[in-house]
């Protein structure tokens, strides 16, 4: 028995996006008030956590002069320093600006196209500069709602094209970080392209640089998707292919809720859990959830610690699960 107090090396990470969530839905506007990057980090170490992860735009915001990035970067770069916690994925943010709006790496307008790659680009100088050992590529945009509109063989040739691109620069600036694609089957488009893990594993594959691109599975991804998470998990794992994870909880049919680790579907949590601990999957535990729309300040923290709990239990039911002489002699005849 332990009391569950997560330390850096049980490796949990948070979104700056997910516990910096302000409540805002597709109806209402915020009900919390935004924090500031470099307090989330402090707090983040305080509470055990071991990284964090972001968006360009969650840290810099969109159309910052390159001062005012500088100053902001180096100011975050002390919140890590002095906090202990480290950047362990970053991501660049082509879902929120209206250019978007049809799309950045896979766009119909090839301006907005080149503009998508220019802005992963100098998101991924800052990942650099921030030493994220993964960055992330979720497509919420890239994806269609009029079949007709867009020859998904075309959006593919253009997504490997940016990923082709964005893996060569990687490597000529000497980066050493890997890419890890996020499937997601719809919202906010009607379907995305990639929609899930088998979907992005069979894309790596005709990858130039395939060695260095693996995936990003979530929970409420492929549950949205009525699919077994656990199935997309070994799958990934068989393959070599999974670089990061991100935790969070959803109910199969509903909208992507990104609830608290283990508020739903306990038990899958728990074969989930068993499965990333007796794998060897050394990456970040991460958490991409955000608490409830009704929780305040301290809801926050509350939901914060609840994740990182939940995984403890159920890594300590995974161990008494292995040691277990029943399960020992019931899987022999399974
Ligand atoms: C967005 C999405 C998440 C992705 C993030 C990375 S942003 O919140 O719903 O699943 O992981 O871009
Ligand atoms: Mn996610
Ligand atoms: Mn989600």
């Amino acid at each position: 028995m332990s009391n569950y107090e997560p330390k850096p090396e049980d490796r949990f990470s948070f979104g700056l996006w997910t516990v910096g969530n302000v409540g805002r839905d597709p109806f209402g506007e915020p009900t919390r008030a935004p924090l500031d990057p470099c307090d989330t980090v402090r707090r983040l170490g305080e509470l055990g956590a071991y990284g964090v992860s972001m968006h360009d735009n969650d840290l810099v915001p969109f159309g910052s002069s390159a001062e005012e990035t500088s100053r902001i970067v180096a100011r975050f770069k002390v919140a890590l320093a002095e906090s202990g916690v480290r950047v362990t994925m970053a991501t660049t943010n082509l879902f929120t600006h209206p250019i978007f709006k049809d799309g950045g790496f896979t766009s119909n307008d090839p301006a907005v196209r080149r503009f998508a790659v220019q802005k992963a680009m100098r998101s991924i100088d800052l990942a650099a500069e921030l030493e994220a050992p993964v960055y992330v590529f979720w497509g919420g945009r890239e994806g269609s709602e009029v079949g007709a509109a867009k020859r998904v063989q075309d959006a593919l040739d253009r997504y490997k094209e940016a990923i082709d691109f964005l893996s060569g620069y990687v490597l000529d600036r000497g980066y050493g970080m890997r890419f890890a694609i996020e499937p997601k089957p719809n919202e906010p488009r009607g379907d995305i392209f990639l929609a899930t893990v088998g979907h992005a594993l069979a894309f790596v594959e005709q990858l130039e640089h395939s060695e260095m691109v693996g995936v990003n599975p979530e929970v409420a991804h492929e549950t949205i998707a009525g699919l077994n998470f656990c199935h997309a998990v070994a799958q990934a794992l068989w393959v070599g292919k999974l670089f990061h994870i991100d935790l969070n909880s959803q109910r199969i049919g509903r909208f992507d809720q990104d609830l608290r680790f283990g508020q739903e579907g306990l038990k899958d949590a728990f074969l989930l859990v068993r499965l990333l601990e007796e794998s060897g999957y050394d990456g970040a535990r991460h958490f991409d959830a955000h608490a409830l729309r009704v929780e305040d300040a301290a809801g926050v923290e509350d939901f914060a610690r609840g994740c990182m709990r939940t995984y403890l239990i159920l890594a300590e039911k995974a161990r008494s699960f292995a040691a277990d002489a029943r399960v020992a002699e019931a899987l022999p005849a399974a």
